[in-house]
């Protein structure tokens, strides 16, 4: 009886263990492919792979753990008549050559199949290294490798993820547990993590990384952090991934005891060119420094009356006998500056142009205010031709519903991306400053401030992993589409199958798009809860800085609401091209996402679908909720496709999310419906609560501040 009860129990739990899928494999799942062609059957069976660097190992490993994921067998590594070749160009034999892949520069690759085998090559063994994790993704989705095959050249040349993680492994706006940088037990100690961090990134192409918070901590730069931080060097650099600190300004001061910190104090220079000495014979190929100033309460140059160029050139001297750059955030401004806030990096930087080193970057966020669900593109990018600069995306979703709310980010960033600057005529897209071609210059970059924490599944939400993979690709290629990349990363992610791919694919693209719906519709910004930015919080107002308050934003009274950007208010528009002036400071013009973000309008002011403002407003706020319930009906029937784990686990989410599109709706309808007057039109469903019921819900303790 006892026996036949321990066995059915067994039996019950072994499937439930195999069906355990925690999410750490991201999307290099390696599941078996059922019915494999015959080239994929075959095609890791014999590998040959020259050379004896850690790079070389890693790629051989990768190719074991594909293939037993796959095939449930391990490749034969020979030297003759390999079924798959992966060499150096200059290592390849001249019948295995191939014209098309002279120009891969450094890091690209070419894959292509020739007289019966597959041969990937490159120039340098991280060309390798891409090349085959693309090979390995191309066999999980059961493609074809043709004679032309593929050719992969980066369009950008630093693809760095930012880490705004705190020495006490908080992560400031991070929402995936605690950072996974063990600064206590490094440099000893060197956790199995950091080489599954740095693989996953390798496999999307990313090639830099900044480790610790821009609001910096000069401890970072002591000897006894950077032990820690060569350590970390160390583990990334087989994967081709440079080590990147940020540097605070008033470093100097607080750990070198200066009295100034002043850029232009030869003792101040010398400070930072002995400190950057220091830190390269910890870590020879250190990357340089990532540095926000004058923002925020962070010291910089202002401080001492001097420029962003002074204090960036500053650095850019100390780092340039060791090849190092300095990447310079534009993010700033002030609450002291009379001038709106959409104003003011514009107003700095730009006469600064031409003034920077050749080893700075502006790196400049995706929108003049900051990283809301929805913002144009910055005015900054087209406008500084003699200053490189580089895109800063946010990959962790600090207004965008943090972790729970399902936000697959491609199609906003490919929004940016392909916005027109109409800088230099039609055509002057803001990836081509991105790829440098808009100004011509090689000095590239594209950031990604980091999503990943220690939870199991690196990200929090399984969808989030998403945004990194999708990050990665941009970064890879400003160019690409968010289509194909979320088709490409639920196929590695989860299945080939199409009656859960092309649904998923949908839920996803459209997934953006909805969370603006129910947060901040047609332009409206910044009116979510003070300093967690977690929930709904129209009504924030007063404290220490205006530019902080959801009212200076949304402007709502009993004439209506939106922030006047256009020549009778603030005229940010000017900032941009004519073009892009006429178009969206005119009424006819202006896209509806963008409406409230450049106008103030009356309640009844007429929309060109026939609503009121008002309706208008009250309908994407529910269109939003609809699509969020859908959400949950769509994965339920998803289910048969799908491991009980992270079944599981994404429908609570989707639940989360549902619930909370609605608590967005009801706050923010009920507090704007107050200047409004007007009542909710037919189709908008009524508030649960009142509005104090709203403006009372506190949450405790929100992470990421
Ligand atoms: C790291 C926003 C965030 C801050 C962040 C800042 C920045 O203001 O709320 O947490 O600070 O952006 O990008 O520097």
């Amino acid at each position: 009886m006892i026996r036949a009860l321990l066995t059915s129990i067994a039996l019950f739990c072994i499937p439930m263990l195999l069906s355990a899928n925690d999410g750490y494999k991201l999307w290099l799942q390696y599941y078996p492919i059922e019915n494999p062609q015959a080239w994929q059957e075959n095609v890791l069976k014999q590998v040959s792979i020259d050379g004896n660097n850690e790079t070389i190992t890693i790629i051989k490993n990768e190719l074991e753990v594909a293939s037993q994921g796959f095939f449930s067998t391990k490749p034969l590594f020979v030297k003759e008549n390999p079924s798959l070749l992966i060499a150096l160009r200059e290592q390849l034999p001249s019948s295995l050559s191939q014209s098309a892949s002279k120009d891969l520069g450094t890091e690209g690759y070419h894959i292509y199949s020739k007289n019966g085998q597959t041969v990937i090559t490159a120039n340098s063994k991280f060309g390798l290294l891409y090349g085959t994790f693309r090979l390995l993704q191309e066999i999980q989705k059961q493609e074809i490798i043709s004679e032309t095959g593929i050719v992969e050249i980066p369009k950008v040349k630093h693809r760095v993820l930012n880490h705004w993680d705190n020495l006490n492994r908080t992560v400031e706006r991070g929402y995936s547990g605690f950072s996974i940088w063990n600064w206590h037990r490094l440099p000893r100690h060197i956790d199995q993590q950091y080489l599954d961090y740095a693989r996953a990134n390798a496999s999307l192409g990313i090639n830099g990384t900044s480790v610790t918070n821009v609001n910096a901590n000069a401890l970072v730069l002591t000897p006894y952090y950077l032990e820690k931080v060569q350590a970390l060097a160390d583990a990334f650099r087989p994967y081709g991934i440079k080590l990147y600190i940020t540097a605070r300004f008033s470093s100097p001061m607080e750990i070198g005891g200066l009295e100034t910190a002043d850029p232009l104090n030869k003792e101040v220079q010398d400070w930072w060119k002995d400190k950057t000495k220091e830190i390269y014979e910890y870590i020879p190929d250190f990357g340089g420094f990532l540095v926000k100033a004058d923002s925020e309460g962070q010291p910089g140059p202002h401080n001492y009356g001097r420029t962003q160029a002074e204090g960036a050139n500053m650095l850019a001297d100390a780092v340039k006998p060791f090849g190092g750059i300095v990447m310079w955030r534009a993010f700033v401004y002030s609450e002291k500056t009379p001038d709106d806030r959409h104003k003011q990096a514009y107003n700095e930087f730009v006469p600064l142009d031409g003034k920077f080193r050749d080893n700075v970057i502006v790196q400049v966020k995706n929108g003049a205010i900051d990283f809301q669900p929805r913002e144009p593109f910055h005015p900054l990018f087209g406008a500084m031709p003699k200053t490189p600069l580089m895109m800063e995306f946010q990959i962790t979703q600090e207004y965008l519903g943090h972790d729970t709310h399902l936000a697959f980010l491609a199609p906003m960033y490919e929004e940016v991306l392909k916005q027109d600057t109409y800088i230099n005529g039609k055509g002057s897209e803001v990836a081509k400053v991105i790829d440098g071609s808009l100004h011509d210059y090689s000095f590239t970059g594209m950031a990604g401030v980091a999503n990943i924490g220690t939870d199991r599944n690196w990200t929090g939400h399984h969808f989030h992993q998403a945004n990194w993979y999708a990050y990665g690709k941009l970064a890879w290629n400003p160019w690409g589409n968010s289509g194909e990349i979320a088709e490409d990363w639920i196929k590695l992610t989860f299945t080939n199958q199409k009656e859960f791919v092309d649904p998923i694919k949908k839920m996803m693209l459209n997934s953006h798009e909805m969370v603006v719906n129910y947060m901040t519709p047609l332009g409206i910004h910044h009116i979510m809860a003070r300093s967690h930015h977690y929930g709904p919080g129209p009504w924030v107002t007063g404290g220490e800085r205006s530019d902080w308050t959801s009212t200076y934003y949304h402007n709502a009274s009993e004439s209506g609401m939106g922030f006047d950007r256009t020549q009778t208010g603030s005229n940010a528009l000017e900032q941009y091209s004519t073009q892009l002036q006429e178009e969206w400071g005119d009424l006819n013009s202006i896209p509806n996402k963008y409406l409230l973000w450049f106008h103030h309008l009356p309640w009844d002011y007429q929309m060109n679908s026939g609503n009121i403002l008002w309706d208008e407003i009250a309908f994407h706020y529910q269109k939003g909720v609809n699509e969020a319930r859908e959400n949950v009906k769509i994965w339920k029937d998803l289910q048969k496709h799908v491991d009980r784990f992270r079944f599981e686990h994404v429908l609570s989410f989707l639940e989360i999310q549902a619930e909370e599109a609605e608590w967005w709706r009801d706050a923010v309808l009920l507090y704007f419906g107050q200047y409004s007057g007007l009542p909710l039109p037919e189709g908008v469903e009524a508030p649960k609560h009142d509005l104090e019921y709203y403006m009372n819900i506190e949450h405790k303790f929100v992470p990421g501040i």
